[in-house]
């Protein structure tokens, strides 16, 4: 490695060749075509093998249409007029991530990402309906919300310094606190990243994940060749066929994606976490009147579950509630009008609540015990439980 290449000076050196780097690859499994990118920056030097075409998804919808251009206005204000004059909000989300953001082959989305798309739609128009949703590649979504083509991304995304600023957006609060980790299949004998000294490892392109891995193996001098591909299908249907040594995302996802390999049992994920990875609603630089209405709309599922209120009982509490702040949440307080204050009616948050629930359902419904995509909530608690969920106060 050169320490005297200049830290921006990246070698790109594309090579075509059949997968023939996986030595684990079954021979009945056609190998995708793939390029070999080398890539030598300060750091690192990095043989990637990057996917050329991505298998279609089963049962995804229709490819992104390119970015629209010119950008939508996103002055203050603008985005809620331009979602009331088309009538829906438009949502950025996933469409592979089962338990987060998943459309199934009838074409109806669902999971925990899809209800804050949902909860924003009952606060704007008391109708969960009025959605449209925009499955995106981690590589598309930020030219997608940058264009204006979505109003809102909600799609697993980390919050990170650089894609708040170079991005052109904001992230407007954590609704999943996550961590990177390392799924291998349960014989390999691996427990620890140093087992993985000269493995493949797949990896999606476009995602934090993919610096995450190199910093970490770097840090313990592990050797690695990352293989890289365009979207979840591709990148755990070559681990599901043997053509990776193991398969790294944030852990939501590789539980998610678990629970969809033929046999899940056969599949562990370590007992280790590579990074931090605050996952949570993104929106285009420029409307604050829009980032307090997707803000104020995850604050109020938190603190809808703080004061106990679910979709269950919020017709009972607007009527009977006598806790100020929880009126003024609720719209029944007769001095204050919060809605007022961010362009929406008075009662957006009891709609919200009646038509998703609280936080706490909104998990349980997509993440709960019950599901197959169980995750227990650790720190996606409310801070009075233990956890980081708290909501700023409602007055
Ligand atoms: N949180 C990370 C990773 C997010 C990510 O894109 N994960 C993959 C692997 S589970 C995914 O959701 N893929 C679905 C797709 O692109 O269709 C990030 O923001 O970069």
């Amino acid at each position: 490695m050169n320490s005297t290449i200049n830290k921006r000076f990246i070698v790109l050196v594309t090579i075509p060749v059949l997968l023939a780097a996986c030595a684990q690859a079954p021979a009945a499994a056609p190998a995708a075509p793939v390029e070999v990118t080398r890539e030598v920056t300060r750091e690192v030097e990095v043989t990637r093998i990057v996917e050329v075409t991505a298998a279609p998804a089963a049962g995804s919808a229709a490819p992104t249409p390119a970015p629209a251009a010119p950008a939508a206005p996103s002055g203050f204000g603008e985005t809620l007029k331009a979602i009331k004059a088309r009538g829906k909000l438009i949502c950025g989300v996933n469409n592979q991530v089962p338990g987060f953001g998943f459309v199934d082959s009838a074409g109806a989305f669902s999971g925990f990402d899809i209800d804050f798309c949902k909860a924003l739609a009952a606060a704007i128009f008391n109708d969960v309906n009025k959605v449209e949703y925009r499955p995106l590649t981690a590589e598309q979504r930020f030219a997608a919300l940058q264009s204006g083509e979505i109003d809102v991304l909600i799609r697993n995304t980390t919050w990170t310094l650089t894609r708040d600023t170079d991005n052109g957006a904001n992230f407007v609060a954590t609704t999943f606190y996550d961590g990177q980790g390392i799924m291998v299949p349960k014989d390999a004998g691996i427990t620890k990243l140093e087992d993985l000294n000269g493995a493949t490892i797949c990896v999606q392109k476009g995602t934090t994940t993919e610096l995450n891995l190199a910093d970490q193996m770097a840090a313990r001098n592990v050797q690695y060749t990352p293989a890289v591909f365009e979207d979840a299908n591709g990148t755990f249907g070559a681990y599901a066929e043997g053509r990776c040594d193991a398969v790294t995302t944030d852990k939501s996802g590789l539980v998610s994606r678990r629970s969809v390999l033929p046999n899940p049992d056969d599949h562990v994920i370590l007992d280790v976490t590579l990074s931090k990875e605050p996952l949570g609603p993104m929106v285009r630089h420029g409307d604050d009147q829009w980032f307090d209405i997707v803000q104020w709309t995850v604050f109020a599922t938190f603190a809808a579950e703080e004061f106990g209120i679910s979709s269950e009982n919020v017709d009972n509490a607007v009527a009977n509630d006598t806790r100020p702040e929880a009126r003024r949440l609720l719209g029944a307080d007769e001095k204050v009008d919060l809605g007022a204050k961010l362009g929406l009616s008075k009662d957006w948050a009891v709609n919200l609540i009646k038509a998703v629930g609280n936080y706490g359902e909104i998990y349980d419904r997509n993440l709960g015990p019950n599901t197959k995509t169980a995750i227990p909530r650790g720190i996606n608690n409310l801070y009075t439980q233990g956890g980081l969920l708290y909501a700023p106060p409602f007055r």
